[in-house]
C-alpha cells in the first residue's frame, strides 16, 4: 500500500490527530484535508453510514472510520513495522490503554478546551474557519455557535457540572504525574519502541493538551517529560527504531492501570446500567467526583465489550498473566461487573468500512 491515503477530519481534532500519528509512525504516507460543511457531512454520513471525523478514503475508493479499527486493519494488512507487540499480554495492555485515552482522557481534553474562554475563543474561532468557513453567515455567528455547539455537547452537557471541574482536572494532574515517572525513565510507553499505547496517548494529547493554552501551559511546568514525548512520538518512524519490542508490562504502568480500574471502567459501567435502562443521561460518582446529566454512549458499551473479547481470545497462559495484572490493579472485578452488554444486534457489523447509527456515542453531538 504505497498510494497516499486521504485522511478527511480537522487539524486540531482529537482522533485525527491519534490518526495522524498513527500514519507517521506508522510510514504510511497520507494528506489531510480539512471537511467543509454542510457537504462533506452529507458525503460521508452516504458513504460511511455516520457523520463523525476522521474518515479516510483509500486509494482504491474505500471509506474507512472508526481510528480503533482502522489501525487494526491496518495493521493486519501491513504487519511490519509492528505497532502492536507480538506478546499477547503486552498486546492486551495496548488495547486497555488506547481505550482508556480515547474515551476517558476525552473528557479532561473537552473540559480543559471548551471550559476556558482563552482554549474555547481560539478553537472556536479555528473550527469555525477549517470547517463553516464557506456558509454565507457571520464569523462572529460562526464562532459562537462553535462554542456553544462544544461546550452543550461535551463539557456542560456531558455531566461536568461547576462542582466536577477540580476533580476533572485532578485527573489530568495525576495522569501527569503518572508519564512523567515513566517518560523520565524509557522514550515510549513500553519502552524503546512506540506501540498502539503511545498511539492511543496522541489523541488526548497532540492535538488538545498540548495545543490547547491552558494544559499545554500546565504541561511545560509540570511534566516537561510528558512534552517531549508528544513531539518525539510525532518524530518517529517505527521502521528507524532499533530498540526490541517489549515483551513485558513495565512495573511504572501499575498507577496507570489503578486509574482505569478506579475511574475509567466504574465509568464505563455506569453508562452500561444507563443504556439497559433506557436513560439517555445519567449520574454517576466516579473516583469522588460527581457528573451529573452525562450523556449515554452505545459505542463506549461496545468498548467495553470489546475489552472482554481481547481478553478472550488470549492464549491461555497470557490470560492467566493478564488476569494477575488486572487483579493486582483493581481492573479485573469492574471489567466483569455488569453481567450482561446492552449490545444491539450487528452494532459494529461492517466496521471499519460501514458505521452503524448505533455506534453514535457520548462524544458525538449529532
Ligand atoms: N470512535 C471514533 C470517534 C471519533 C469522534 O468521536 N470524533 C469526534 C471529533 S474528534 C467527532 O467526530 N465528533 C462529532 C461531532 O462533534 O459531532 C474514532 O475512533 O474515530
Amino acid at each position: 500500500m504505497t498510494a497516499p491515503i486521504a485522511l478527511h477530519g480537522s487539524n486540531i481534532s482529537y482522533f485525527t490527530g491519534k490518526l495522524e500519528n498513527y500514519f507517521r509512525v506508522k510510514g504510511l504516507d497520507y494528506t489531510l484535508h480539512a471537511m467543509k460543511f454542510p457537504g462533506d457531512g452529507k458525503r460521508i454520513e452516504r458513504e460511511l453510514g455516520v457523520y463523525q471525523m476522521p474518515v479516510l478514503q483509500l486509494a482504491d475508493g474505500r471509506w474507512m472510520t472508526d481510528s480503533t479499527k482502522i489501525i487494526q486493519w491496518f495493521e493486519t494488512e501491513q504487519p511490519t513495522p509492528a505497532l502492536i507487540p507480538a506478546n499477547p499480554a503486552v498486546a492486551f495492555i495496548c488495547y486497555l490503554l488506547e481505550d482508556y485515552a480515547d474515551e476517558w482522557l476525552w473528557r479532561p481534553a473537552m473540559h480543559y478546551r471548551w471550559y476556558y474562554d482563552e482554549g474555547a475563543h481560539f478553537a472556536g474561532r479555528h473550527l469555525a474557519d477549517e470547517h463553516l468557513g464557506s456558509l454565507p453567515v457571520p464569523g462572529a455567528l460562526k464562532r459562537a455557535f462553535m462554542r456553544h455547539r462544544q461546550r452543550s455537547g461535551y463539557t456542560r452537557g456531558d455531566g461536568i457540572t461547576a462542582d466536577a471541574v477540580a476533580g476533572v482536572e485532578a485527573i489530568f494532574l495525576r495522569l501527569l504525574e503518572q508519564l512523567e515517572t515513566i517518560f523520565r525513565s524509557r522514550p515510549f510507553l513500553l519502552g524503546e519502541r512506540p506501540t498502539l499505547a503511545d498511539i492511543g496517548f496522541s489523541g488526548p494529547f497532540f492535538r488538545h493538551f498540548a495545543l490547547d493554552p491552558v494544559p499545554l501551559e500546565v504541561i511545560r511546568q509540570r511534566a516537561p517529560a510528558v512534552l517531549e514525548w508528544v513531539a518525539r512520538l510525532w518524530n518517529t518512524r517505527a521502521s528507524d527504531c532499533t530498540g526490541s519490542e517489549p515483551d513485558s508490562v513495565p512495573t511504572d504502568l501499575g498507577p496507570l492501570l489503578e486509574a482505569i480500574g478506579n475511574e475509567y471502567l466504574p465509568y464505563l459501567n455506569a453508562n452500561v446500567a444507563a443504556v439497559a435502562a433506557g436513560k439517555k443521561r445519567f449520574d454517576a460518582d466516579i473516583g469522588g467526583v460527581g457528573y451529573r446529566g452525562a450523556r449515554y454512549s452505545r459505542y463506549r458499551v461496545w468498548c467495553l465489550a470489546e475489552l472482554r473479547r481481547q481478553f478472550e481470545v488470549l492464549p491461555e497462559a497470557a490470560r492467566a498473566d493478564v488476569q494477575a495484572l488486572l487483579q493486582q490493579h483493581g481492573c479485573w472485578e469492574p471489567l466483569w461487573q455488569e453481567k450482561l452488554l446492552p449490545l444491539l444486534p450487528g452494532q459494529d457489523e461492517g466496521l471499519p468500512f460501514r458505521a452503524s447509527t448505533k455506534m453514535v456515542g457520548a462524544n458525538e453531538t449529532v
